[in-house]
């Protein structure tokens, strides 16, 4: 996983993490992206494979709906990390993940900088597949991740208007999925961008309504935003968890080649030991053979 930083990996201290952990160089860079999040406003950030609607939701709640701001298209189309500030807030859109490998290192780079996550899913695909579970694991075992994550997760589903009779039931499987993976309930919306932006282009207030864009925007500018100390306090938990993290596993691995240096500096004293008496029965017997033979010369 990657952090919210591009590191500078010839700086010696990313040299030196690198010669003692795998993940060192990301962990510190979580720890630097986490330190930088400090006093800068809430960050919203979007999550979900390719094709979701990732960018279709946040156009709609930051209301670009005329002139849309986060591209969109039915093909691969972000590619790249966007943020936009709106009503106190940064909202990040990210990658597909899934798609390519340069996207899901951009998608995390966003991710571990994220107060709120809008987990986007299309229902019109069923339930979770094994992909978004694996990536809702990773996600919770990010340091300091589990802490406050049934807040600070909001689940998606998207393209209400395609799935209007299968939705219910699949949002029910899809929180079963969550909570058996994460042990958390969050709030799940169902939404529909397509009605959202018909409804306002065309001033149809029922369409807007069916949407359920209104109710989600209240749940993040109303609810979350009463919680934006709490968010504080999250993010101060996740730099401590990520410099416990470092410092335990540069500890353990230092103390994994400490191990290994006591076997071989034993060793190397057997070794010798064994040499050494070896060498003196040698010397002791050809010390013997010369005497007898020179006694008999
Ligand atoms: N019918 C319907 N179509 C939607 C909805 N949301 C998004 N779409 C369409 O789905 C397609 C993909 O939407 P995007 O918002 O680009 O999806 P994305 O997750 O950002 O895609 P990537 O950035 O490529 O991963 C677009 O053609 C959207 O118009 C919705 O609620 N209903
Ligand atoms: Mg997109």
């Amino acid at each position: 996983m990657f952090s919210g930083m591009n590191p500078d990996l010839e700086a010696p201290i990313y040299k030196g993490l690198n010669r003692y952990v795998n993940d060192g160089v990301q962990l510190m860079a979580a720890f630097e992206g986490a330190i930088a999040a400090t006093a800068q406003p809430l960050r919203i950030t979007t999550c979900g494979l390719l094709k979701a609607g990732k960018s279709s939701l946040l156009n709609a709640l930051t209301d670009h709906i005329e002139t849309e701001l986060f591209a969109t298209g039915a093909t691969r189309t972000t590619v790249q990390n966007q943020t936009l500030s709106h009503q106190n807030f940064v909202f990040v859109d990210t990658p597909g993940l899934d798609a390519t490998e340069e996207d899901d290192k951009e998608a995390w780079n966003a991710l571990s900088t994220a107060d709120v996550l809008l987990f986007v899913h299309d229902p019109g695909v069923g339930e979770l597949d094994q992909a978004e579970i694996n990536f809702l694991s990773e996600l919770a075992g990010q340091p300091g991740a589990q802490q406050g994550l049934e807040e600070r997760l909001v689940v998606i589903l998207t393209r209400l208007d395609s799935n209007e009779e299968v939705i219910d039931a699949i949002a029910q499987k899809v929180q079963n999925q969550i909570k058996n993976c994460l042990g958390i309930e969050p709030r799940l919306f169902q939404i529909s961008f397509t009605s959202y932006q018909k409804g306002k282009l065309e001033g149809k207030q029922k369409l807007v309504e069916y949407s359920r864009i209104p109710l989600l925007q209240q749940h993040i500018f109303e609810n979350l935003a009463r919680l934006h100390y709490q968010f504080e306090v999250l993010r101060q938990g996740r730099i401590d968890e990520s410099c416990k993290q470092l410092i335990n596993k540069i500890d353990l691995e230092i103390s994994n080649r400490t191990e290994k240096i006591i076997f071989h500096g034993k060793e190397f004293d057997r070794a010798y030991e064994a040499l050494t008496k070896d060498a003196d029965k040698l010397i002791s017997t050809l010390r013997t053979k010369f005497a007898a033979y020179n006694e008999t010369y």
